[in-house]
């Protein structure tokens, strides 16, 4: 099984400002968090990070085909994109929205998610371990579907 993850806008800058948030570990230790996790799991995981919302879109096009399935945390573009809701519905592949910190407790304008629609499960608040959950909710949802 070959899961495409997809980190959104400024997460390449996790580890630098605001660890309260969003942890003290930078984005290549996510990175290595996912690759360890998505090897116990059997899984194949290719990780891409953009500030772009137009370069997001193009990911999630080109997975089409080629990936079973998607982790995104669309970061800033969850409260503002139909442009990726619409990409994710156009490839059909299960998709899961992550959040490393709750958004459903931060301010009004993080309560909207587009992509949400389009994705079979959310994971908030969770840190580096929701990542991980999604993969194992993925996986379990291939093994089904
Ligand atoms: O909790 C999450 O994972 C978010 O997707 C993170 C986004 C935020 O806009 C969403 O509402 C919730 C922001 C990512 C910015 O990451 C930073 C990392 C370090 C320093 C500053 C920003």
């Amino acid at each position: 099984m070959k899961i495409l993850v997809l980190n959104g806008p400024n997460l390449n800058l996790l580890g630098l400002r605001e660890p309260q948030i969003y942890g003290k570990q930078n984005y290549a230790a996510l990175v290595a968090f996912l690759e360890q996790s998505a090897k116990e799991e059997g899984l194949e995981i290719e990780c891409f990070q953009s500030n772009h919302e137009g370069v997001l879109v193009d990911r999630i096009q080109a997975a089409y085909g080629v990936f079973d399935g998607i982790v995104i945390n669309p970061a800033a573009y969850t409260h503002t994109s139909v442009a990726l809701l619409d990409a994710l519905k156009a490839v059909s592949l299960p998709a899961v929205e992550v959040h490393l910190s709750d958004v459903s407790l931060r301010e009004d304008f993080r309560q909207i998610s587009y992509v949400r629609q389009a994705c079979p499960r959310t994971i908030m608040g969770q840190g580096f371990e929701g990542y991980r959950l999604a993969l194992l909710f993925l996986k379990e949802y291939l093994e089904k579907n």
